[in-house]
C-alpha cells in the first residue's frame, strides 16, 4: 500500500492549527551602509512588504556589503543563493554597455532627465535581467556626481597624477582622460582608502560625501554635475514565482512606492548633505571655466568611446531618449 508521510502542514491541518506554510523569508544584500538614503529606502520597502502581507513575506536586508560583496550580489541573486539584491547599476557595464548609460556626461543632468532616462532604458534593462532569471523591482538615482579634493580645484593641471577614487569603470576612464590615476573603491572602503593614503580625491555625490564624512579627508567639493547614476533593486524570478498572487502584488506595489519615495529622498538628501558638508567645513563650489572645459573634453571622449562599445539597440534607446528630451 502506498504510504504518505505526514508533513507539518498536514499535521497542523489534522489538528486544526493555523499554519504558516506559505510564509517566506528572503535575504537581500546591498553594498551601501545604513547611513545611505538608498538603504533606508530599501528597509522601508521590506517593512512595507511585511506589513502588506501580514508577515507572509519577510525580507531581511543585509547592508554595507556585510553578507555578499558588491560584485557577487547579482551572481548570487541569479543563482538564487539570495533572493534579492541592490547594486550600483553601472558596475554591470561588463555585461552590457546599456548599464553604464547613466554614467555618461551630457545625457541626463537633472532629476527629471535622469528619471526619463530610466523610463527609456527600463524595458531593455528588464529584458537583460529577465534573460538571466531575474526581475528589476525599482531604480533610484544618486545625487549628481562631483569631485572631492583636499585643495581648491581651479586648474586642469591639478588633475595630473591625482589619485582619484571612483565607484565604477566609467568614472575610472574619466579620471584617466583627465590625466589622473583612478582606483575603483567601494563606498564602504572610502575612509580606509583616504586614511592609508591610497587616494587623494574622489568622485561621488553629496550623499556619499556626507555619509562617509568626507570632511575627515578633504576640504573642497566641486559640484560638477557630471551625471546622476542609479542603484537598481532586483529579485530572483523563481523566488517571486513561488509567492502566491496577493503576495506578488504586494511586492510590486511596495516596489512602485519605493521607487517614487526614493527619487524624492535623493533630492532631499542632496540638499541636506550639501548643508552637512558645508557645516563641517567643506567649501562647495562649481567648476571654473578652465576646469569645466577639461571636464567637458574628458566627457566627450568618454561618450564617443561608449558609442563605439555600445550595440545598435543601446544606441537606439539612447537616441530615442535624446529626441524626446530635446523636443
Ligand atoms: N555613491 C556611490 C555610488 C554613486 C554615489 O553617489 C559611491 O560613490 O560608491
Amino acid at each position: 500500500m502506498h504510504k504518505t508521510i505526514a508533513t507539518p502542514v498536514m499535521l497542523a491541518a489534522a489538528f486544526g492549527f493555523a499554519t504558516t506554510a506559505q510564509a517566506a523569508e528572503w535575504t537581500m544584500a546591498t553594498p551601501y551602509g545604513d547611513a545611505s538614503f538608498h538603504t533606508k529606502n530599501v528597509k522601508q520597502f521590506a517593512e512595507d512588504v511585511a506589513e502588506a502581507t501580514d508577515g507572509e513575506l519577510r525580507i531581511n536586508v543585509h547592508s554595507g556589503g556585510s553578507l555578499v560583496a558588491h560584485g557577487e550580489i547579482k551572481p548570487s541573486v541569479r543563482r538564487g543563493t539570495i533572493e534579492a539584491g541592490e547594486v550600483f547599476l553601472s558596475v554591470l557595464s561588463n555585461d552590457d554597455p546599456i548599464f553604464e548609460v547613466d554614467t555618461l556626461p551630457g545625457v541626463a543632468g537633472s532629476y527629471d532627465e535622469a528619471y526619463a532616462l530610466w523610463e527609456a532604458t527600463k524595458p531593455i534593462i528588464s529584458e537583460l535581467f529577465a534573460n538571466q532569471g531575474m526581475m528589476p523591482l525599482y531604480a533610484v538615482a544618486w545625487p549628481s556626481q562631483g569631485i572631492y579634493t583636499d585643495f581648491e580645484l581651479n586648474s586642469e593641471e591639478q588633475f595630473e597624477g591625482l589619485r582619484v577614487r571612483a565607484p565604477n569603470i566609467n568614472t575610472q576612464r574619466f579620471v584617466n582622460y583627465l590625466g589622473g590615476n583612478p582606483t575603483e573603491t567601494e563606498e564602504s572602503d572610502i575612509p580606509t582608502a583616504f586614511s592609508t593614503g591610497r587616494v587623494d580625491a574622489m568622485i561621488t555625490s553629496t550623499s556619499t560625501g556626507n555619509s562617509m564624512t568626507a570632511w575627515d579627508y578633504v576640504s573642497h567639493y566641486t559640484d560638477a554635475n557630471l551625471w546622476l547614476p542609479k542603484n537598481i533593486v532586483f529579485i530572483n524570478q523563481r523566488a517571486f514565482d513561488r509567492l502566491d498572487e496577493s503576495t506578488q502584488e504586494a511586492v510590486l506595489e511596495a516596489a512602485a512606492r519605493a521607487e517614487e519615495r526614493g527619487w524624492q529622498m535623493s533630492r532631499d538628501d542632496n540638499e541636506a548633505s550639501t548643508e552637512a558638508l558645508q557645516e563641517n567645513g567643506i567649501t562647495v563650489s562649481t567648476p571654473n571655466d578652465e576646469v569645466a572645459a577639461a571636464l567637458q573634453a574628458a566627457g566627450d571622449r568618454l561618450f564617443s568611446e561608449w558609442e563605439e562599445r555600445a550595440d545598435d539597440t543601446a544606441k537606439q534607446v539612447l537616441d530615442a531618449y535624446r529626441d524626446q528630451r530635446d523636443d
